[in-house]
């Protein structure tokens, strides 16, 4: 599907936000609705690649990996008179640092604010027929009084339904859930029927976004995670969690763009994992990452990349602002809901 990285407003190179061409609003008799959803769940459960797969976009990056997602990202989505703002957020867990408790407090801030919340579960191959407790735990996150749909992911790994049914039954008496909703993300079973239960509990209003913006987020953002998800896709046990990759320097041009970042690591060994013999490992990185960006944005691209050791930058209050990790993602509060949801784009 065609993409671009414009939008009308003049702009700082790497400001621009992703957009999407295509799709709009078909005329229909249904009053207008536009509101927040918050996704939010344990770390792994499946929230990035849901919120892929209803954009039909690979927006946010996805690993198996716990606690890949790091920020708040809204994902836009225009169906028919109904638009869902859809907030991607970091899997609730028990942190062990000053970034993982940014990340909870942003899950948390996040769902507070949105107008509806995505609860997501997973379920094993031969799932018991209980609650697990890191979810009940996670779930206290959720305000109380929330509309919130449950929703129980990969459920394409369960082969004996009545199984699955007994983990519905189960969760169902969590909380009284607007609605209870199997699906598989990864299979994209069950998003008619999620987005239809959603649809109904947004507010009645005009869209809080232009119909073709498909993100809140800069272009010089999708970049820089599109650089980490490699690093988590290559890398394995302590590396992966210590990398932050920011963006130094973004050159806009017409044909080509070219971008100068860096990536961080928690250990000067960890350098040599991610630059590999001879430089192929961070060759192999910069390429796949490039590709994706490219794809994405719409735009051809040029990636400079640099390895730097900047040992505990996780648990520094400065280097988590310099690293891009600065506030707790969250919109400003008291202000109109359309404010609030544009408020993102400004980062
Ligand atoms: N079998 C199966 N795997 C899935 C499904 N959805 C997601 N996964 C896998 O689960 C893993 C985690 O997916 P993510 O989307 O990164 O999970 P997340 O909840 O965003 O994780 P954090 O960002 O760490 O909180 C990945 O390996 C996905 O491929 C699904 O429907 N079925
Ligand atoms: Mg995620």
């Amino acid at each position: 599907m065609a993409r671009s990285a414009g939008s009308t407003r003049k702009r700082a190179p790497g400001e621009g936000k992703a957009s999407r061409r295509a799709g709009g609003a078909r005329p229909e008799r249904a009053r207008p609705r536009a509101g927040t959803v918050a996704l939010v769940g344990r770390p792994n459960v499946g929230k990035s690649t849901l919120l892929n797969a209803l954009l039909g976009e690979r927006i946010a990056i996805t690993s198996h990996h716990p606690q890949t997602t790091r920020d708040r990202i809204a994902g836009i989505l225009t169906v028919d008179r109904t638009q869902y703002v859809l907030l991607d957020t970091p899997g609730l867990h028990k942190p062990r640092n000053r970034l993982g408790q940014r990340m909870n407090d942003v899950a948390s801030g996040t769902a507070a604010e949105a107008d509806a919340v995505l609860f997501l579960v997973d379920v094993d191959p031969d799932p018991a027929p209980e609650v697990r407790e890191e979810d009940e735990r996670a779930f206290r996150s959720v305000p109380p009084g929330k509309p919130v749909v449950l929703v129980v992911n990969k459920v394409d790994r369960v082969k004996q339904k009545t199984k699955l049914l007994e983990v519905l039954a189960a969760y169902a008496k969590l909380y009284d859930f607007a609605a209870v909703v199997p699906i598989s993300a990864k299979k994209r079973d069950g998003l008619d029927r999620l987005l239809a239960e959603l649809g109904k509990l947004l507010p009645e209003g005009e869209p809080l976004y232009p119909e073709d913006d498909l993100s809140d987020k800069p272009v010089r953002f999708f970049v820089a995670e599109l650089v980490r998800e490699q690093i988590l896709l290559r890398t394995r046990q302590e590396v992966p969690h210590g990398v932050a990759v920011t963006v130094d320097a973004f050159e806009e041009g017409k044909k080509l763009s070219r971008v100068a970042l860096t990536v961080h690591v928690a250990k000067e060994s960890h350098k040599g994992i991610v630059i590999g013999q001879g430089g192929k490992m961070l060759a192999a990185i910069g390429t796949a990452a490039r590709e994706r960006a490219e794809r994405l944005l719409g735009q051809r691209l040029h990636l400079d990349i640099r390895v730097k050791a900047t040992p505990g930058w996780f648990d520094d209050a400065g280097k988590l602002i310099e690293l891009g990790y600065a506030d707790d993602g969250l919109p400003p509060k008291n202000d109109s809901s359309r404010a609030r949801a544009r408020a993102g784009a400004a980062r």
